[in-house]
């Protein structure tokens, strides 16, 4: 079903050339365990693993400036696809390993775990599935080359599908130092090798506005497409860029760094006049997606600065009345960065800081700085409490509304909304839930669907922008409503992934703009109050055909342009009738079944975030304006849906 599925590998050959001592046996047992089970290693073997091994080897790099060696990464694709890593660190040592009695470079190259000797930076990106080594990507790509610039001399060593084909050699001389790394992806061992510029920029922005300072140039000799980033502002650059679409309620982000015992902590903050939050924290350049200790010491310390300085220049008017944590959310982006020497890394992804010691750390510097910052700039002060105040006069609202209304709303008991048309089956993983624009196309898809798994939704006109309104308004919203009662699995604290009635939720809208923005304020809500949806990957969008090519009794749906071309080509030219669908509501059931909803024949595109930061960014600028043509969330920003055929 998947395309990312993992393929096995037979063992390959040992190694000729290289003489049969335990050691070598060992290295060798090393990296065919790698390719035997790529997956476990980089993750998976489709497009997230194959990006991965683009990250592996720029980490490397990040670290050394994370030294303070290096102040420049350049990363190209080139014209076949493969992938190149420069940097102007010291280079990677290659003098003479003691034990391995081989260069410290091949060691590098091919021993799982190469660390100890080599490590060159004290806080080293390792969670996750980061810092697995150089060595792995060597061991999953075809071929592989490194020159490392040293002492005025050029090292160069090749390796094939992770064995070195010679010794390390100089071949040149060369006055500036560093390490440049070229490897091409092994397509016995990725489904598909297609690097997207894309996923790879924004993982370098993200990058660059972690490492204030540093260069990072990606060039894209495919298609002659290239950026550079460099921050000179760091996490405040961050917020600016997260808060980009967003109306701030003071101009500069808050930003400060700390350092005790080890730990280097830096926070940005700034609130802006929304509702939701965009918080980001990271351990050692590691997206902490679970959070972890760091953000918990900032958190707490954010509500209690905040209370305090309130407290202290009386500006709650409201007797008795005091912020609490979820008021200190509204409206606030952050992003907090810690450098931890030793991070354990727990959490289903492996993304969430364990370290004790860090929560309070955090927790006393960010008291320490944003207090004093509050003290010194008090309109700043003034404005963030005064924006804490209404969200906690909001939330006393909220709470005083709900014990009036005791009975029971739509949204807490089971009952289903009306116009939802339910499967029979009620194992969710079986079942399927079609949202879909418009009562007209719900009454062909209706018509059209196998109801013993597959579930109607329509949805009437727009829904709310939820970028726009506070989750009181946002749930006072009918379609919304309907939606949340018919997932299931409640919303806002009640939230619960676990409970939700299908493990496939389908955005079914027109192929044009209306549709595609109604897709897009579905998809954040999704983002904004149901975001473990889409990490569990149960959120899709249909692909209904753009044509209907006829001839005769021969008819054929293309789904692109090109698909079109090719079917009229193939068809003779007289007697063709193309049909152009501008909405959902030209098929009839039979069509609607056969093009877009029969599991046999369809293709669903997976919605899949695996860089918050970014996805928030594009969700606050689709948002922003209506008539933007960015919001065709599809066709633009095809880093977050993942091709599947089913
Ligand atoms: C170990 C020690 C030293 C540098 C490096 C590793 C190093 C590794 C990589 C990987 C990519 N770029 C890199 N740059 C440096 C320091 C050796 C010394 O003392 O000169």
């Amino acid at each position: 079903m998947a395309t990312d599925a993992t393929k096995t590998k037979k063992p390959e050959d040992p190694i000729i050339g290289h003489k049969y001592d335990a050691t070598t046996i060992k290295v060798l047992q090393g990296l065919e365990a790698v390719r035997r089970r790529p997956a476990m290693y980089i993750g998976d073997t489709g497009q997230r693993g194959l990006h991965h091994m683009v990250y592996e080897v720029v980490d490397n790099s990040v670290d050394e400036a994370m030294a303070g060696y290096c102040d420049r990464i350049k990363v190209e694709i080139g014209k076949d696809g493969e992938v190149t890593v420069t940097d102007n660190g010291r280079g990677i040592p290659v003098e003479l390993h003691p034990e391995q009695k081989k260069s410290a470079l091949e060691v590098v190259m091919t021993t799982l775990h190469a660390g100890g000797k080599f490590d060159h930076s004290s806080y080293k990106v390792s969670g996750g599935l980061h810092g697995v080594g150089v060595s792995v990507v060597n061991a999953l790509s075809e071929w592989c080359w490194v020159e490392v610039y040293r002492d005025g001399d050029i090292y160069r060593q090749e390796y094939v599908r992770g064995k070195p084909k010679e010794k390390v050699k100089k071949v040149g001389k060369r006055k500036k130092s560093g390490t440049k790394t070229c490897f091409y992806p092994d397509a016995e061992v990725f489904s598909k090798i297609d690097i997207k510029f894309d996923i790879i920029a924004s993982r370098l922005r993200e990058l660059a506005f972690l490492n204030e300072g540093l260069t990072i140039d990606l060039d894209d000799h495919r298609v002659d497409k290239s950026v550079s980033f460099n921050y000179k502002g760091g996490l405040s650059s961050f917020v600016d860029y997260l808060n980009e679409n967003k109306t701030p309620l003071f101009r500069k982000p808050i930003h400060f760094k700390g350092n005790k015992d080890g730990v280097e902590v830096e926070i940005a903050m700034q609130y802006n006049d929304g509702y939701s939050e965009s918080v980001y924290s990271y351990v050692n350049n590691i997206n902490t997606i679970e959070g972890g200790t760091h953000l918990t010491g900032f958190r707490t310390a954010l509500t209690r600065t905040i209370n305090h300085y309130a407290g202290k220049y009386n500006l709650i008017k409201k007797n008795g009345m005091s912020l609490v944590g979820d008021d200190s959310k509204e409206g606030l982006t952050a992003v907090t960065s810690v450098k931890v020497r030793d991070p354990q890394f727990e959490g289903q992804t492996k993304t969430k800081l364990g370290n004790s010691e860090v929560r309070g750390i955090v927790e006393a510097i960010t008291n320490d700085h944003l207090g004093s910052h509050l003290e010194e700039n008090p309109p700043v002060g003034k404005k963030i409490v005064e924006k804490l105040v209404q969200a906690a006069t909001a939330r006393e609202a909220a709470r005083k509304a709900k014990e009036l209304t005791r009975r029971k709303t739509a949204l807490d008991t089971a009952a289903l909304p009306g116009k939802l048309a339910d499967c029979s089956l009620t194992d969710p993983e079986e079942c399927e839930l079609y949202i879909v624009e418009g009562d007209s196309a719900g009454g062909s898809a209706k018509q059209g669907r196998d109801r013993r798994f597959q579930a109607i939704l329509p949805l009437r006109g727009k829904i709310l922008n939820v970028e726009k309104a506070r989750i009181d308004r946002i749930l006072s919203n009918n379609e919304v409503r309907a939606l949340i009662t018919a997932l299931g699995c409640g919303v806002g604290q009640d939230f619960d992934a676990s409970k939700v009635r299908y493990h496939k939720i389908i955005i079914m809208t027109d192929a044009d703009i209306d549709g595609a923005h109604i897709r897009t304020l579905i998809l954040t809500f999704f983002f904004r109050y149901m975001r473990d949806l889409i990490d569990k990957e149960y959120v899709y969008i249909a692909q209904p055909p753009l044509y209907r090519v006829k001839h005769g009794k021969n008819e054929q749906y293309a789904y692109s342009d090109e698909e079109k071309e090719k079917i009229v080509k193939q068809m003779p030219s007289t007697g063709v009738s193309i049909q152009r669908y501008k909405g959902l509501g030209e098929m009839n059931p039979e069509q609607l079944w056969k093009t877009t909803m029969d599991p046999e024949t369809r293709t669903l595109l997976r919605i899949n975030i695996d860089d918050g930061a970014e996805a928030d960014h594009l969700f606050s600028i689709l948002m922003g304006s209506e008539t933007e043509p960015r919001s065709l969330f599809i066709q633009e920003n095809a880093q977050y849906v993942r091709n599947l055929d089913i």
